[in-house]
């Protein structure tokens, strides 16, 4: 029987249950470069150069182990654009019995490998995607469970048992399910630190590179000195280094910033875990062998394991849960367009102009710049959790729609009224100095409310607290904030309110902020 194989860019993994049972004499993998997923939102240039690069990798690895691959290029003349033109052009060519996909990784493109059956004539075999812990069915069933909310604490236990991952039996290793108190340090710059490989672009991501600068010119971000993984042995290179270099501090400065230290202790790993150059649980399972092997303490590998199976898994569990309207909720009713400098990092605030500016350069950012400094900002001055969320699908590598989105108008901007996290994550100057050597490097007072040289980020957040009372007055985990602002006299709280508004008007009239 005749099997058509479509492989999404997101699926450049080998194992796939799609190829799980092929056979490769009988069988065509079809891979398709096409308009309209390079240009569903406008994807910063890197992201498109990486997942085009990876692809024609993956599909050189294919061709080695045995697979025929049909591979359509973005710039052949015939190419219809899209997923189902592309199908329906590799039905005409290669007449197959049946097609066999791995499930999409959003509403979107499910929607339309849905259709396929009926618009080809043939069977389509839409199988799940293992590369995850959680079943969808496992998932719902957890929620489910006569549960008031859904708390990521309480998923991640059933993964930490499902996988055995750091259990002593029927005990979490060190007898605690969570060491994130001792994860909250700042760091200090030095010589030492771990840099993440570099990998200079071979022919192959060369002529990629031309095709996007040219093809994509309007599209925000920079291609220079791209220096991705693009291979499944490369990401091995990278996340080897991780291990290595960087996973023992992983825990300790997880949430901290520094000024031109882009990467610090992370492992710039998502791009190739979400494109499927690397299988997340096996990175769990080797990180979980570094502390056994006493090589990385606990709290770091407890860290890592826990964005894994916890937080990865939750975000899609929530994704596919709530279904394709979730991208239009907007509890908190917030208008506001995000200001222009996002696409510039033109801006002086210097926490922004960091965050931005290193988005802009390599398409990545760190956790914490991504939640408490642009997601934060956003938030604060009632950006419309939609326009956030496309600017956060553009501009990430690793951003697809089932992690980005419950990412951003869930955790970070409250858009889902607390499903993903039970308070919004706000926080004045005070934080972000706390965890990063940016305020002594700002323009801004960050110890200042009021003033032109105050720090914009402490009248904007009792700002905040003062507009959404109705909403969060009674949010218990909102209590402390509510009761320091009751405490403020009315001068104090008018005096605030006044120095927001003046911050916003000039925001709104110019897309900057400057004083
Ligand atoms: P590390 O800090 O080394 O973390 C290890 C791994 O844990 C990551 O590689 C990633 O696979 C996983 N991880 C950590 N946090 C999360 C999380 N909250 N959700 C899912 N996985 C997580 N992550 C994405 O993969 N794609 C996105 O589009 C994305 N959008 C985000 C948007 C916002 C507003 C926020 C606050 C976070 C977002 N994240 C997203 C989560 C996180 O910022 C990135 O996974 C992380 O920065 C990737 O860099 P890293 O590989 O060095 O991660
Ligand atoms: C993100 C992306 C881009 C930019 N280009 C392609 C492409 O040309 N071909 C492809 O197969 N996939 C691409 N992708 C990833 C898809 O958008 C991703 O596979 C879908 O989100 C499926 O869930
Ligand atoms: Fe950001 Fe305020 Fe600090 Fe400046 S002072 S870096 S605006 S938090």
């Amino acid at each position: 029987m005749k099997t058509l194989i479509p492989v999404l860019g997101d699926q450049l993994t080998m194992t796939l249950l799609s190829l799980n049972d092929a056979d490769p004499a009988d069988t065509v993998v079809l891979m398709m470069e096409v308009a309209d997923e390079t240009t569903y939102v406008r994807h910063h240039k890197r992201k498109i150069a990486y997942i085009l690069s990876a692809m024609r990798h993956h599909a050189d690895a294919l061709r080695d182990a045995g697979w025929t691959v049909d591979y359509v290029t973005l710039d052949d003349p015939d190419n219809s654009g899209s997923f189902t033109g592309e199908i329906a052009r590799a039905v005409s060519r290669h007449a197959p019995d049946r097609i066999v996909v791995t499930e999409a990784g959003e509403w979107r493109v499910a929607a339309m490998i849905d259709a396929w059956e009926t618009l080809f004539g043939i069977p389509v075999d839409i199988r799940p995607d293992t590369r995850f812990v959680a079943t969808h069915a496992e998932f719902d069933d957890w929620a489910n469970d006569g549960r008031v909310e859904l708390t990521m604490e309480w998923f991640y236990r059933v993964m930490r048992r499902k996988t055995g991952l750091l259990m002593d039996g029927n005990q979490p290793a060190g007898d605690r399910w969570n060491f994130d108190k001792d994860n909250r340090k700042p760091a200090r710059a030095d010589l030492l630190m771990p840099r993440p490989l570099s990998f200079p672009p071979d022919k192959t991501t060369q002529a990629v590179l031309d095709l996007v600068a040219t093809r994509f010119a309007d599209h925000p971000g920079s291609l220079d000195a791209f220096d991705y993984a693009v291979t499944a042995v490369d990401a091995e290179r990278q996340a080897a280094a991780f291990f290595a270099n960087a996973l023992p501090q992983f825990g300790d400065f997880e949430d901290a910033m520094l000024t031109g230290e882009r990467h610090l202790w992370h492992s710039i790993l998502s791009p190739y875990i979400n494109s499927g150059l690397l299988d997340p649980l096996d990175l769990c399972r080797r990180a979980e062998a570094e502390y056994r092997a006493s090589r990385a303490p606990l709290n770091s590998v407890e860290g890592y394991v826990r964005q894994i199976i916890g937080w990865r898994e939750f975000m899609r569990g929530i994704y596919w849960r709530e279904g394709p309207d979730y991208v239009d909720r907007n509890a908190l009713d917030h208008h506001r367009p995000l200001p222009g400098w996002y696409w510039t990092g033109d801006t002086d605030m210097h926490c922004l102009a960091e965050a931005i500016g290193q988005t802009l350069d390599t398409a990545h950012a760190h956790h914490i710049q991504r939640l408490m400094v642009t997601g934060n900002f956003a938030l604060l001055i009632g950006a419309d959790p939609k326009q956030v969320h496309e600017w956060y699908l553009e501009v990430y590598i690793d951003a697809y729609e089932w992690v980005e989105l419950p990412n951003t108008l869930g955790m970070s901007q409250f858009g889902d009224g607390g499903l993903v996290g039970s308070k919004p994550y706000i926080s004045s100057g005070a934080y972000i100095d706390r965890m990063s050597d940016y305020c002594g490097r700002c323009r801004y007072n960050v110890k200042k409310r009021i003033g032109d040289d105050a720090c914009p980020f402490n009248a904007l957040y009792w700002d905040f607290i003062a507009r959404h009372e109705d909403n969060l007055g009674r949010n218990r985990r909102m209590a402390m904030p509510y009761r320091t602002w009751a405490k403020q006299s009315d001068d104090a709280k008018a005096e605030t309110r006044a120095q927001a508004a003046r911050f916003l008007s000039r925001l709104d009239a110019s897309g900057d902020a400057g004083y």
